[in-house]
């Protein structure tokens, strides 16, 4: 039992990973959303700090493969840079009910406030995925990394494009991410559309670029769902770097992206190497 719920390892972990996206400079005022959906046996720690009397309010999308499920999620207006030392006032733990429409907060934002507005594209995504790969991806994690944006502005929003690229930027990148990156046009933020074609595109990819405005990605775990958003960024800035030095003058081959898909038993996504 702990003393204090912020004692437990997955709101650490959250708050460690919220602090280390805001010093990298991708959560500038309140910039970015995180959301990971609680495991049973982690609940099940922490349930003496739960309030049970609130209202259900609607999520703005029908979740139902998330019923009776529990996230800790940043609040809207919240500050990333706030989470770790302030945690119960910049997060909280929600509840789903059991129709999957309406969700209610137990734990946190303890001086008011309400989840992150990307709400509706968090619980969706985690839908998508929990439907997807077995309720492996936990994760989904929202920021506004400077280079990720800014390539938006001058290669085309193809994701066979923007993917092949990236991977050209670090040997290690279609590793990381084979399937490479969706991307979305430009969309206004919070919204139900913006939902909708994020979770299409994550049926197919862990990672979405989101045209001049941020990128989204998932994740089985903490770490990994970090790593993934750090690499992107790291080959974007790579690639903004090549492109002020005059462009690509050489790179790796398709012949060497699938070699090094054979000597690493991953499967690049072969429509984008032709
Ligand atoms: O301010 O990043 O996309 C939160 C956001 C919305
Ligand atoms: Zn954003």
């Amino acid at each position: 039992m702990y003393k204090s719920i912020i004692e437990a390892p997955f709101i650490k972990g959250y708050a460690r990973m919220a602090q280390e996206g805001y010093l990298k400079g991708w959560h500038e005022r309140n910039g970015g959303n995180l959301t990971y959906r609680i495991k049973k046996e982690e609940i099940e720690e922490v349930t003496a700090f739960l309030d049970l009397s609130k209202e259900f309010v609607p999520i703005g999308a029908t979740v139902k493969n998330l019923r009776n499920e529990y996230f800790l999620v940043s609040g809207s207006g919240k500050y990333f840079s706030n989470i770790q030392c302030a945690t119960e006032e910049n997060v909280a733990i929600i509840e789903i009910d059991d129709s999957g429409e309406n969700y209610r907060i137990v734990w946190g934002l303890v001086n008011g406030g309400k989840p992150t507005s990307e709400l509706p594209a968090h619980l969706m995504n985690h839908s998508v995925k929990k439907e997807a790969i077995n309720g492996e991806h936990r994760v989904i994690y929202h920021a506004h990394p400077v280079n990720s944006i800014a390539i938006t502005f001058v290669f085309p929003l193809e994701s066979k494009v923007i993917s092949h690229l990236l991977w050209e930027m670090m040997t290690e990148c279609p590793i990381i991410f084979p399937q490479g990156v969706g991307v979305v046009p430009w969309m206004v933020p919070g919204g139900e559309k913006i939902a909708i074609a994020s979770s299409e595109l994550m049926k197919k990819y862990d990672a979405i670029i989101w045209a001049h405005h941020g990128v989204f990605c998932s994740g089985t775990d903490f770490d990994l769902t970090f790593g993934l958003m750090d690499t992107i960024e790291k080959a974007a800035e790579i690639l903004v770097k090549v492109q002020s030095m005059g462009g690509i003058k050489q790179t790796i081959s398709n012949d060497g992206f699938r070699e090094l898909g054979k000597a690493f038993n991953v499967t690049i996504n072969p429509d984008y190497l032709d």
